[in-house]
């Protein structure tokens, strides 16, 4: 692990690979930049960056960009309410608002751990920014903490909380304790900076914990990815030192850090780290500080939610940190015997199941045999090091000779590599018994070193993304969401697009991925000329049939992952699944329409048809705009839901409105041979540069293209 790898928290200790492959919704590379409108905020820091459970705290945001008229805060997860706390602002003045205060009001019951939230401003919603939930009281760095002597004095247990905000910044913290104690000292900073639209550069912090002459005991650098986290059992009562900085000596006053310090038990996995619905299991705890009694007996009732979730176990009169556990809608079955290394001694399974064991020991290889008729086909994926275990899995598929059939290393799920292992739509060969194996890369093992295997059969389907996680709208224009699909084990059909959670004010049509290669839709949104500001999560589904030769038609159902975009140093862009997708009602802004001269366009084939666009521009409103139908950037298209055939005739259209001109043109052509399709969803989108790589998009109502179908010879004679 280094510290140019990067992370999500949420998933663990994965080794992920930077993908700079996808530029994203908002990219545009002009050399004029004529920027106009104000854009929405992106957030940068929060300080102090951990709440306390239980507690309600204030905190100073800071943005890129204007947070002047914000007025609502959402964070994903229960129990943890924002609110922005109003600035005292003079009359008449708009100031460049890049700092605000915003309180959190942390329930009791609150599960600890890190949440987005975004806050709504009138110029949109803003990027992510993160929040740590904390057992314990926050004590704030204060003052030259920067040596011994100006040590801050803290009392434990705490969450202590600061930046590392100018280079060679050192933090000193100092604390007491009595003889024999233990304490953990878990960091979150480099994680925290993931999701960060526009923070660039990242922390790699350093812990250092010194004696009262200053000597070092111990220090960690990386644990959970960049982030340090340590455990000491001190021999003698008396003060001590808690130091924290950047390995390299960097600073950056967006750094925030937060240290949870305790003497409680620290639980990083459990064994079996899975567990089927209707089931119950004794978890073995693995961790730090480890108690007595270190396992937990828990029953899953049949209506718990099924995937990777985090729980507070029960420990003695109290419960653990929350811990990874994966509830599986599969039956599992628990790692038995450990002399499994090879195909002869593996433990028989019948699939579909789920697995559950781990790799205990350096070296060690765990295999399961099952029986499969030939052609029969299943799908094997690991969930392991996306819930903090430490294996980087490696996953084959043997027959009963230990021959090798198929293997996996790292998976992709969209837009990021993982590396959990994923082998799917494996066919059997022959009628026979095969072994599936698994360990670790590096053949390293231990406690911490647990899987879980789902082995199902192989069944059509697909995985629906968006490029973004939010879409900002202003009163009576409309905003475009593209989806793309990725297709699985032989699924074909075409899908159909929905919504819910819309803001009030805010109408949808829902459009469809066409069959075969139709890769995106669209979902167009257009808010009422009198919406209000506000702001609502949504939740954007594909449905679908599935006709199987003779058999009984399948239905499938996704939701789609949304990703918040990065700006990567040297200017690639990044992005990271994020919970939500928030739909922004603003005020109203450069352009207050996009009219089509008509809205249905039935082309034959090696048609052409011209549609007249005209936009309406905010008083004084004179720099470019852009048309298109699809979304691109460079010579990359990430959303073009037109039919396959059917594209925009450039040099028949005029799509670049210099100053005051509001009306142009686009020309759509339909190939010779483009196959039929009825009312297939697009729009026509005008795109404003709001700096240097961003655009605000306005989208008209939906277009409907349909391609007839061309005349049989026979009656052209
Ligand atoms: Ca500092
Ligand atoms: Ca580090
Ligand atoms: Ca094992
Ligand atoms: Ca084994």
């Amino acid at each position: 692990m280094n510290h140019i790898q990067h992370s999500q928290q949420s998933l663990g200790r994965a080794r992920w690979l930077i993908l700079w492959a996808q530029p994203t919704f908002l990219l545009l590379l002009i050399a004029d930049v004529a920027t106009a409108q104000t854009s929405y905020p992106m957030l940068m820091s929060l300080k102090p960056v951990a709440a306390q459970v239980g507690q309600i705290s204030e905190h100073t945001l800071k943005s890129r960009y204007t947070m002047l008229g914000a007025y609502d805060v959402i964070v994903t997860g229960e129990g943890v309410k924002g609110e922005i706390i109003p600035p005292e602002i003079k009359e008449g003045e708009k100031p460049n608002l890049q700092e605000i205060k915003i309180r959190f009001d942390v329930a009791s019951d609150a599960l600890p751990g890190v949440r987005d939230f975004r806050i709504g401003t009138p110029t949109g919603v803003s990027t992510l920014g993160q929040l740590v939930i904390a057992a314990d009281a926050v004590a704030q760095e204060v003052g030259a903490n920067d040596t011994r002597d100006k040590a801050n004095a803290i009392t434990l247990p705490a969450t202590v909380c600061g930046a590392i905000e100018k280079a060679e910044d050192v933090d000193y913290f100092k604390f007491t304790v009595e003889a024999g104690q233990t304490l953990s000292f878990h960091v979150r900073s480099q994680r925290l900076q993931d999701r960060i639209h526009d923070l660039q550069q990242h922390v790699d912090p350093i812990l250092s914990i010194r004696d009262g002459n200053g000597t070092t005991l111990v220090a960690s650098d990386n644990y959970f990815f960049a982030d340090p986290y340590l455990h000491y059992q001190f021999k003698h009562a008396g003060e001590y030192f808690l130091e924290i900085r950047d390995v390299r000596y960097q600073g950056n006053q967006y750094w925030e850090y937060a240290i949870e310090v305790h003497d409680r038990p620290f639980i990083t996995n459990v064994h079996p780290m899975a567990v089927g619905r209707g089931q119950q299991t004794k978890f073995e705890f693995v961790g730090y500080q480890l108690p007595e009694q270190h396992d937990a007996f828990v029953s899953i009732p049949l209506n718990k939610p099924t995937g990777a979730q985090w729980w507070e176990l029960p420990l003695g009169e109290s419960v653990t940190n929350p811990t990874p556990v994966v509830v599986s809608d599969l039956p599992v079955v628990t790692e038995r015997d450990l002399e499994n290394n090879t195909p002869e001694t593996a433990q028989y399974v019948s699939l579909p199941v789920g697995i559950t064991g781990r790799i205990e020991s350096e070296s060690d290889i765990d295999c399961y045999s099952f029986a499969a008729m030939k052609g029969e086909r299943f799908s094997f994926e690991v969930i392991a090091r996306r819930q903090q275990s430490a294996i980087d899995s490696h996953l084959r598929i043997l027959d009963a000779t230990g021959k090798q059939l198929t293997l996996n290393d790292d998976m992709r799920i969209g837009k990021r590599n993982f590396s959990d292992s994923l082998i799917e739509n494996w066919t059997a060969p022959a009628d026979g018994t095969f072994a599936i194996e698994i360990r670790d890369l590096h053949l390293r093992g231990g406690a911490d070193f647990v899987y879980f295997v789902r082995a199902t059969r192989s069944l059509p389907s697909f995985d629906l993304f968006v490029d973004t996680d939010k879409t900002q709208l202003t009163p009576g224009t409309g905003g475009v969401i593209f989806v793309r699909a990725e297709r699985k084990n032989g699924f074909t059909g075409e899908i159909q697009l929905g919504i819910e959670g819309l803001p009030t004010g805010v109408e949808a049509s829902c459009g469809r991925i066409l069959s075969d290669k139709g890769q995106d839709g669209c979902v167009v949104l257009t808010a009422a000329a009198d919406a209000k500001m506000s702001l609502a999560n949504v939740r954007i589904s594909g449905h679908a049939t599935h006709i199987f030769d003779g058999g009984d038609p399948l239905q499938i159902e996704a939701f789609a992952l949304p990703y918040q975009e990065t700006y990567q140093p040297g200017g690639g862009r990044g992005h990271w699944p994020a919970e939500m997708h928030t739909i922004s009602i603003g005020e109203s802004s450069d352009i207050l329409g996009v009219a089509l001269s008509e809205y249905d366009v039935r082309l034959k084939p090696g048609e052409s048809k011209k549609i007249d666009i005209k936009i309406e521009r905010a008083e004084g409103f004179d720099k470019n705009v852009t048309l298109d139908v699809t979304y691109n950037h460079l010579s990359s298209v990430y959303g073009d839901s037109l039919p396959k055939g059917v594209t925009l005739d450039k040099p028949k259209s005029k799509t670049l409105l210099t100053g005051k001109t509001a009306e142009g043109h686009i020309t759509l052509t339909a190939t010779k041979d483009a196959a039929p399709v009825e009312r297939q969803q697009i729009c026509v989108m005008a795109n404003v540069s709001l700096n240097f790589v961003m655009k605000a998009t306005y989208a008209s109502k939906p277009l409907f293209v349909s391609v007839e179908a061309s005349e049989p010879e026979s009656e052209k004679k």
